[in-house]
């Protein structure tokens, strides 16, 4: 672990990225405008398997640009770049094999953005590495979470309670399942197909430690170097992850001991949304990443790229204003 972690150690600074086919409606269903989280959109909705591929069907980022998006991470001195390979809408951003919910059979734009960017990173010196919901899946029909379409437990419904495997344990083949057939089987992929020197995962708490634990084995199997946050095991004492992650917005860091990392994002919500116009400031950011950096944790600040491959001006904005100040204040 000790090894492992080293270069994430150095890092400091990264860049995580929320983009999917949820970036091109933004926060905005049926003409009106949906709050919060806009990568929760599906969820929100209750948007069927059939009507969200129509989405996917008019997703063509036209825009995007891998080598810009790594330059951006870069210039603003971030060390590391995480985006998301499969969000909980479980549609992925990559040439998958193990499922038809994926970028190259169901859009337009015919083009494996994963592949582009692992490649541009690799090329600038940037680390680099998917985050993947391993728990949450609402396209697959065993997954927990889709309680609209599948009656599945884990959703707002909260069918079975929060612990629903406990409770009805007689559930729980469905969910082990859908981790046989997709999450370990893409996780795999994943590593073995582009290389990442990080895997981000989230909301353990939807599958028992059990499965969680499973997921991290095969993981080691596979790529023995891979850095694994905290948040693959619900809790996480830090011997599951390689380190902890705070809540998702800190107002402050609270005193987290060991190797930790916040996740502010630059509005309030991660995917793009056009409504959410909250942006902080520059300084703000600034601060976000001193304060990280003396009390020995790293920052990984949140962007959401619209659906047609571009960075938000706002976005640009703050990613400037950083990058000015790296350049005077910066260690590189
Ligand atoms: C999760 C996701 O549901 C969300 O879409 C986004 O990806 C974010 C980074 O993570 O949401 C969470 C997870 C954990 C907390 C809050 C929201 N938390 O610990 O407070």
């Amino acid at each position: 672990q000790e090894q492992r972690i080293a270069w994430w150690r150095e890092a400091k600074f990264g860049m995580f990225i929320h983009w999917g086919i949820y970036s091109l409606p933004g926060g905005e269903w049926k003409g009106k405008k949906v709050s919060g989280y806009a990568e929760h959109l599906m969820r929100k909705e209750k948007i069927s398997r059939n009507d969200y591929l129509d989405l996917a069907h008019q997703f063509n980022p036209e825009k995007f640009n891998a080598e810009e998006w790594i330059l951006n991470a870069k210039k603003a001195g971030m060390k590391y770049f995480i985006i998301t390979a499969k969000h909980h809408d479980g549609f992925a951003l990559y040439d998958s094999k193990f499922s038809d919910f994926d970028i190259l059979e169901q859009t337009p734009f015919k083009r494996d953005p994963m592949a582009e960017l692992a490649t541009a990173a690799k090329k600038h010196g940037m680390k680099f590495g998917f985050y993947y919901s391993h728990a949450f899946d609402w396209e697959h029909p065993d997954a927990p979470g889709n309680d609209w379409e599948y009656n599945n437990p884990g959703g707002d419904k909260l069918i079975g309670g929060a612990n629903w495997y406990d409770a009805h344990p007689e559930w729980l083949p469905k969910a082990i399942k859908y981790v046989d057939e997709k999450a370990i089987p893409q996780i795999k992929e994943l590593l073995t197909k582009y290389h990442p020197d990080i895997l981000w995962f989230d909301t353990p708490h939807k599958l028992p430690l059990s499965e969680n634990i499973r997921i991290l084995k095969a993981i080691r199997e596979t790529d023995p170097n891979v850095v694994v946050n905290g948040r693959l095991v619900r809790n996480a004492a830090a011997n599951f992850g390689d380190y902890k992650n705070t809540a998702d917005r800190p107002a402050e860091f609270y005193p987290v001991t060991g190797d930790w990392e916040a996740i502010p994002t630059t509005n309030e919500s991660y995917g793009y949304h056009k409504y959410d116009s909250s942006h902080k400031s520059v300084t703000h950011f600034i601060q976000l990443i001193a304060s990280a950096a003396s009390r020995g944790g790293n920052l990984l600040m949140n962007i959401g790229p619209k659906g047609d491959g571009s960075f938000d001006e706002k976005d640009k904005e703050i990613l400037n204003g950083i990058g000015a100040w790296m350049q005077t204040n910066g260690e590189s």
